[in-house]
């Protein structure tokens, strides 16, 4: 059990309440080309009722008699070869009707892609041990379903910790493909219909006629699950000469030269991607170049792609990740006001295969944070909103954060734009504002480690993205419980131990490393992970906790502060503008507040940060025992493997706690009531320890004239 299978491991079914008989001999998978997704559909349902039951299914392609069937197509295949339906089930674009209650299972998608999307239903079922017979419709709550992968060219992959690309090693696309026709696979299992192979800091070298046959090789790969690639693109590519395309002296949108490189480019990946996805563009943003250089509007760059990508069907997903702390002062600027300033005199201006990537809040993957305002200001533009499986801020994978509760705090909120219902997941799948693309976009970043994310219980979150994806109100935790008997059985004492590590996990992760909307009080310099709260202060990345000896939090109001929340309609304006009125977990996020104000719980600023960063590391120590008292009940690998990081967990939550109490008790020299902070009897400080096994030696970092040791 090395994790490769992810919850595609169809465990063989230990049961005695289903009438195996009832196991169905054979299936029909209505298509006979091997690289259709219904074809492989069939042979995902002859492996899964194999391995599940010990029952050896044939797989025909034509029709075939009545009984004991599974029968897998389209509902036109279907009705070519069975005749008409009795009623024809309301299905839209990847959609699926599922019926196990007659003599035969009847698994139809509107599109093949949607017929796979209902076999692995049914096969998540059957591996549940659910017999219940169904007969229902399924349906996207948007088109767009994707995942993003930060992936260099190199191998390296940026914000990835479960080792190097499945899709390049050297500055190509590799020989082999076999993981990346696994990964869309899993991907097909949790209906994402999308992947962006390549990382957004993207590298024009991918545009080398070579490295667009092998995005063919991709595709290739993915197509028969149904899994399009798509490409993030390098702003300034037509000036970088790419080796095999021309070289221009400008990369300015409306350069018509500049169109036509575009255009060209964009016709040779399509001679060997016929059905790519589109474009990811991360522009004007942390570097990268972009239409402002040239100052031309941000809606002109997307547009420029957009038009290329037209004929073609494909689609742009333009990144609003822009800000540009420049020119401003360190005190004044905030780079949570910039999306909306950048995006919002742009609505309307986008075409209409364009699409506004929203990261979830105003600033990056933090711990906690307000829903991002751009969801309530284009309202006249497609949206999608950007999730990150990958736990870039939140642990890197070596702490288990269950996600979904994080995630469901932006797409449930209500933004009350026009004082009406507006749900951000009403907004991004077009339901709010009558927008027929929109979606979501989920950076991943899996690698070839085995466990796909470096380790075993991280995996939840990939699936329930893609459950979101297909339904943002789904629930985080059925999500986690189905994805808890596919991945590790049906023992219920597993369930129940996994499922509550699970739900406590977000929220301890928040206590431990940054309460109250403080922001995950990691390094900010760059590597995102552990402690550090000094580098929130004054930083080039806009990123602050502005904590002095007296006061701390950044104040985001209009009356006083940065002006952050008069950019929300006005019910919520108001709600964040008055420190009565917005809620503890955000209050450091909306005000600059003395450690002794008053929270709504009671306790003041300063003593909630030192009792909730205790309550969090030990929430985080229960983790190990609740873990071991599963052991036996799922598989040693999987076990030991697991219980390795959550003993890593539990200790490193300490070092979180007493690094942020430490560091506000210094500044603040307001002591705990609870006379924890400081009090460390087991520690053993680094200075009283003598080296056993590591040798000295010396260094010069940052060009130091003199030698550390
Ligand atoms: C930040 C990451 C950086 C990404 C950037 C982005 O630290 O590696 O390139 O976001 O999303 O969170 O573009």
């Amino acid at each position: 059990e090395s994790g490769l299978n992810a919850w595609l491991r169809y465990a063989p079914y230990a049961g005695s309440v289903f009438d195996q008989s009832k196991v169905p001999l054979h299936i029909v998978a209505l298509n006979t080309s091997t690289a259709s997704p219904v074809y492989v559909a069939g042979q995902e349902l002859q492996t899964g009722i194999d391995s599940i039951f010990g029952q050896q299914c044939n797989v025909h392609h034509s029709h075939w008699g009545p009984s004991a069937t599974i029968v897998v197509g389209t509902i036109d295949e279907y009705t070519s070869v069975y005749g008409e339906l009795s009623s024809t089930p309301e299905l839209i674009e990847d959609g699926f009707w599922l019926n196990t209650t007659g003599n035969s299972v009847q698994i139809l998608g509107q599109n093949e892609r949607g017929a796979l999307y209902g076999a692995f239903e049914y096969l998540s079922m059957l591996a549940q041990a659910n017999f219940t017979p169904v007969a229902y419709a399924a349906n996207p709550a948007a088109p767009i379903r994707w995942t993003n992968e930060w992936d260099n060219l190199d191998g390296s992959i940026e914000r990835g910790f479960a080792g190097n690309s499945i899709f390049f090693a050297n500055g190509v696309i590799v020989s082999n493909l076999t993981r990346a026709a696994e990964y869309a696979r899993i991907l097909a299992s949790i209906r994402i219909n999308a992947v962006v192979v390549n990382n957004v800091n993207a590298n024009a070298s991918l545009l080398t006629p070579d490295n667009i046959a092998g995005l063919g090789r991709i595709a290739d790969a993915m197509r028969p699950y149904g899994v399009q690639v798509g490409i993030s693109l390098f702003f300034a590519s037509p000036t970088s000469a790419v080796q095999g395309q021309a070289n221009l002296t400008t990369f300015d949108p409306l350069d018509p030269g500049v169109v036509n490189w575009w255009t060209n480019v964009t016709n040779q990946i399509y001679a060997k991607v016929p059905d790519m996805a589109g474009y990811l563009v991360k522009a004007n943003s942390e570097g990268q170049p972009g239409p402002l250089t040239y100052n031309r509007t941000l809606a002109e760059g997307a547009n420029l792609f957009a038009k290329a990508l037209q004929p073609y069907g494909g689609v742009v997903m333009f990144r609003a990740f822009v800000y540009n702390l420049v020119n401003e002062s360190i005190w004044t600027q905030d780079r949570a006001v910039e999306a909306v300033q950048f995006f919002q005199p742009l609505d309307g201006q986008f075409d209409e295969n364009v699409v506004i990537q929203i990261k979830y809040g105003p600033i990056d993957f933090q711990v906690r944070e307000p829903a991002s305002p751009l969801f309530a200001n284009i309202p006249n533009t497609n949206t999608a909103i950007e999730l990150q499986v990958t736990q870039e801020y939140l642990g890197q994978q070596c702490h288990l954060v269950y996600l979904p509760p994080l995630w469901q705090t932006v797409l449930d909120f209500d933004l009350r734009v026009d004082n009406k219902t507006s749900l951000v997941r009403d907004v991004i799948t077009g339901q709010r504002f009558n927008r027929t693309l929109g979606g979501s976009a989920g950076v991943v970043n899996v690698g070839l480690n085995e466990t796909w994310l470096g380790s075993h219980l991280s995996l939840s979150n990939l699936y329930a993205y893609g459950r979101l994806a297909w339904n943002p109100a789904d629930d985080p935790t059925s999500m986690v419980q189905d994805w808890i008997r596919l991945t590790f059985g049906l023992d219920q004492s597993v369930i129940d131990a996994i499922t509550q590590m699970s739900l406590e996990s977000w929220p301890a992760y928040e206590n431990y490393s940054g309460n109250l909307g403080e922001q995950t009080l990691t390094d900010i310099l760059y590597t995102h992970y552990g402690p550090n709260p000094q580098s929130q202060e004054n930083n080039g990345y806009g990123q602050w906790t502005r904590s002095d000896h007296l006061t701390v939090g950044m104040d985001r109001t209009v009356s006083n502060g940065t002006g952050f929340s008069g950019q929300y309609p006005p019910e919520v304006f108001q709600m964040f503008e008055n420190i009565s009125t917005t809620p503890d977990n955000l209050l450091l996020w909306f005000h600059h507040v003395n450690y002794t104000q008053m929270l709504k719980s009671g306790v003041t600023v300063i003593q909630d940060f030192y009792d909730q960063h205790y309550a969090g590391a030990a929430t985080a120590q229960t983790f190990v025992s609740t873990w071991q008292s599963i052991q036996g009940l799922i598989d040693a690998e999987r076990y030991s493997d697991q219980l390795f990081r959550l003993v890593y967990q539990a200790g490193h939550s300490l070092v979180w706690r007493d690094a942020i109490v430490n560091f506000y008790n210094n500044i603040s020299g307001i002591p705990d009531e609870a006379g924890r902070v400081g009090n460390h009897p087991y520690r053993i400080e680094a200075e009283s320890m003598t080296l056993s096994g590591y040798r000295l030696y010396y260094y010069a970092p940052n060009n130091a004239t003199t030698p550390f040791e």
